[in-house]
């Protein structure tokens, strides 16, 4: 799904800023048609943010249920006889929109876009009411999942993922134009042949018709170096400067749709040119061998929640350079595109993960209190999980199959995968991944209860992601106990004779906490885990990349286990380097 532009032929507008607000816990909202009218007992709220932590009331922090937004737009004068598409980045977890009284777009999955072409509803230089119903409800046929428990006085949203449920309008909204017949998608893969580029596209029109399709891949000085004509095919650059780790060279394909002579659409896609392949335990980028150092992230921030926000993404991506990081895996879903075009432009490698986190119930069981679920069942999950799930997976690739950033699909996060009916579950899902995208490989996250010998869903990914809390939640405070084990398991995976990547290792670390001996929570502690993991990794030659569970410190579900959030991160929320932060600086600078 391509991205509004601003490009001769197409305009848009953000609607960002502040909107009104007002939660609809008895769920009225709907029948009594809010969306008619301006909407009465409102506050105003600012969009991209999560509501949660905006006001100071735990009613809204923890509301469960519709939250309804509104603004007004005025479409611009010049936009007659255009094609004119209402669009939201994201709306967390689903949502219903209005344009005036008329509903005009339902969407599933709080992490993707989604739009609506409202051109028979709208007259350019008219003023409209956008109305959004956003729900945050959790169940078991979402991804992620979740229930709600009606505890009489409340209905409480429960769920087995740690990151709090932060939910509301997280990215930009937009209303842009095309002209009526557009440019609808764009697919580009490379290759290398010696020092040329290949660089195969594939242009889809909609509308009207009845233009050709002709392409201009330019290079970052804005030099022509190559053209073609029709709706696919290939285009070769010679001496082709690749993208690569740290060099996130960019080319820009013009993709026209031309008819009698004149333009009638032009949008403008980047293109990084390079190759990604396993080959035996190796991950190769352009042919060379790749070893991922860096974090698995979220998108968390004070106030702002799962906001999206320029200011947090420049500034953590200015302390992956400054720690030395290569990459990081979006856990545990989708980002803001903003990240990945960022991604593309600083050559910073990409683990791209669904929202499939939490599919789980022996994990749940043990770690969020939520007990006596069977994973996999028709009251769980069952078939339309997987449909949604699928569904997921197709908006992932849909979207971000262009970055050259990304370089692996991520299709869960520690899912229950020691059973058959998880390996039911999940061979389709593959499958899906690989048709969808046959030019990068795929994995899925692997959790401590599947360990090797036990895990029936690993044989289905060209890598292996392992999430190992050896001197965590395991061997707890006993270094050496955990170097052991975890040695023997990793050796055994090893064995398997594919790439392995680290995506989890970390200790809970509170800022300032410090001993003389290393125990659990200090900073020292956090050192010592994290050289135990090194040492570990270092003498098994499968491992290909180590992502420290987390970058920073986030936010989680009230419980009796976290102190106001995960403190895994090297950085704490306020992005403040801990001991470890400058530990891991002094390895991977050294690693580079
Ligand atoms: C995990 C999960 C991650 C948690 C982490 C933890 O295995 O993948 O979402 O936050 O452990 O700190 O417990």
């Amino acid at each position: 799904m391509l991205r509004p532009q601003d490009t001769a032929t197409r305009e848009r507008k953000s609607l960002d800023g502040l909107w009104a607000f007002r939660l609809d816990a008895e769920s009225t909202g709907r029948d009594a048609r809010w969306f008619a009218g301006p909407l009465t007992d409102s506050v105003e709220v600012p969009v991209p943010a999560s509501y949660n932590d905006i006001y100071a009331d735990a009613a809204v922090r923890d509301h469960v249920g519709d939250a309804w937004y509104q603004t007004t737009v005025r479409v611009p004068r010049g936009w007659a006889g255009e094609r004119i598409v209402l669009r939201f980045d994201a709306a967390t977890h689903a949502a219903s929109v209005w344009l005036g009284e008329t509903h005009v777009v339902s969407h599933e999955g709080g992490y993707t876009p989604f739009e609506a072409d409202v051109t028979e509803l709208v007259t350019a230089g008219e003023e409209y009411l956008v109305t959004a119903a956003v729900n945050n409800e959790l169940t078991f046929e979402t991804i992620p999942p979740g229930y709600i428990e009606d505890q009489g006085h409340r209905r409480h949203q429960k769920y087995f993922h740690d990151f709090f449920n932060y939910a509301g309008l997280h990215r930009t909204v937009w209303l842009y134009s095309t002209p009526k017949s557009y440019v609808s998608d764009i697919t580009v893969v490379t290759d290398v042949d010696g020092s040329t580029g290949v660089v195969r596209y594939a242009v889809e029109a909609s509308g009207e018709g009845g233009a050709d399709v002709e392409v201009t891949l330019r290079d970052a000085e804005g030099a022509v170096v190559a053209t073609g004509t029709g709706a696919d095919g290939e285009l070769r650059v010679d001496g082709a400067n690749l993208w690569g780790p740290g060099h996130g060279y960019l080319y820009e394909l013009e993709a026209r749709l031309v008819s009698g002579g004149e333009t009638v659409d032009s949008y403008l896609q980047t293109v990084g040119i390079r190759t990604v392949e396993v080959r035996g335990t190796q991950f190769l980028i352009n042919g060379e061998p790749f070893y991922f150092t860096g974090f698995g992230k979220h998108e968390d921030s004070p106030v702002r929640g799962k906001g999206h926000d320029d200011a947090y993404l420049v500034h953590d991506f200015a302390l992956l350079d400054w720690i030395g990081a290569n990459s990081f895996r979006t856990s545990h879903y989708p980002y803001a595109e903003e990240v990945y075009d960022y991604a593309d432009r600083q050559g910073i490698v990409v683990i791209d993960e669904v929202a499939a986190v939490g599919q789980n119930m022996g994990l749940a069981g043990g770690v969020f209190g939520t007990q006596g679920f069977t994973t996999f069942s028709p009251e769980t999950f069952n078939d339309k999980s997987q449909e949604a799930h699928k569904q997921a997976i197709r908006e992932l690739i849909a979207r971000d199959k262009n970055h050259p950033s990304v370089v692996l699909w991520s299709i869960a996060n520690e899912p229950e995968s020691d059973t058959e009916e998880a390996e039911r579950y999940f061979e389709p899902l593959f499958a899906l991944t690989r048709e969808l995208d046959p030019s990068r490989p795929v994995g899925f996250v692997n959790v401590m209860l599947a360990p090797h010998g036990k895990c029936r869903v690993s044989q289905f990914g060209d890598v292996l992601m392992l999430n190992r809390y050896y001197g965590w939640y395991v061997n707890t405070g006993d270094l050496e106990g955990a170097e052991k084990a975890w040695r023997e398991e990793l050796e055994a995976w090893a064995g398997d004779g594919k790439p392995i990547i680290i995506t989890e290792y970390g200790a809970d670390t509170v800022a300032g906490l410090h001993a003389t001996v290393a125990v659990p929570w200090t900073e020292e502690y956090q050192v010592e885990y994290l050289d135990m993991n090194h040492r570990v990794f270092d003498s098994v030659p499968a491992v290909v990349g180590e992502h420290v569970w987390n970058f920073a410190d986030f936010q989680t579900s009230l419980g009796i286990f976290r102190v106001d959030g995960n403190k895994k991160g090297a950085f704490t929320r306020d992005r403040k380097p801990k001991a470890a932060a400058h530990l891991l600086r002094g390895r991977w600078q050294n690693l580079a």
